[in-house]
């Protein structure tokens, strides 16, 4: 199991991005705190300085574990299920950019917040397909995997629970398309962290984490012991990314994560 953080710019709005402030600044202190990797939330791929991110990414010996797209969505209104084509032909011209930066790092690319939050759920779901459809073939050609979220009912209309983002990804018969499960979403939706993660198993192919009540896990009252057991069984190998809300620095939001989660798995 490898450790990350969710770094992203200070002009950010959404507030559970671990870490807002210099993407490099970002990247050291989570190597510093023993994290192998960060995963970057950023609204348009186009400001993002890769060259001197690489060379960090170098000196420090760290990853980039996923690329993180919901800003287009909470920032700008690009949505892959809008009814209005140009707003969907730019959500989808966006994560094909996010796609583009992802293969340079080899992370993954997250489809969160930036599926939309549709009221006419049914038919968006269809719009949705096509778009991802459009976007992991895209994805393929590169090697590029994508994660779907699942997402709680509060945030979105679309695909909250994981058993129907497995049917979704199914349905769409795509091999590059796994699931990210988010703790504080599963919580909400008071899905049973064990069974879920043993029954979706090969589809679960990152972890997001927060406590129940999104603050630093071991703040709240969710089950982190069923979270590792499931893990643990799964053989999971890939990256638990914090992604919460906290009025702690930085350094010891981070450095709490860590040696809370790091409990289970001694
Ligand atoms: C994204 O990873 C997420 O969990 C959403 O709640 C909004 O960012
Ligand atoms: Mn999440």
């Amino acid at each position: 199991m490898k450790f990350s953080i969710v770094i992203t710019t200070k002009d950010a709005v959404f507030n559970a991005l671990t870490f807002k402030g210099n993407l490099i600044e970002g990247i050291r202190i989570a190597k510093e705190i023993g994290y192998s990797g960060v995963e970057l939330a950023i609204r348009d791929p186009k400001v993002i300085d890769y060259n001197e991110i690489l060379k960090v990414l170098k000196e420090e010996d760290m990853v980039i574990s996923a690329i993180g797209t919901g800003r287009a969505f909470t920032e700008e209104g690009l949505s892959l299920s809008s009814f209005e084509k140009e707003i969907r032909r730019k959500a989808i011209e966006r994560i094909k950019e996010d796609i583009n930066l992802a293969e340079k790092f080899s992370a993954y690319v997250i489809i969160g917040l930036i599926r939309g939050k549709p009221r006419k759920k049914e038919e968006a779901l269809k719009i949705l397909k096509d778009s991802l459809l459009e976007c992991s073939e895209y994805a393929k050609k590169l090697g590029v995997k994508i994660l779907l979220e699942p997402i709680n009912s509060l945030e979105t209309t679309l695909l909250n629970k994981l058993s129907e983002t497995y049917d979704f990804i199914k349905d769409l018969k795509l091999s590059n398309i796994g699931i990210l499960a988010d703790t504080y979403h599963m919580s909400k939706e008071g899905e049973n962290i064990y069974y879920e993660i043993i029954k979706y198993k090969e589809k679960i192919w990152y972890i997001h984490t927060a406590d129940d009540n999104r603050g630093i896990p071991g703040t709240g009252n969710l089950n982190f012991e069923e979270l590792f057991k499931a893990l643990k069984d799964i053989k999971y190998d890939g990256f638990i990314s914090l992604e919460c809300i906290s009025d702690l620095s930085i350094e010891e939001t981070a450095d709490r994560n860590l040696k809370f989660l790091k409990k289970f798995i001694e």
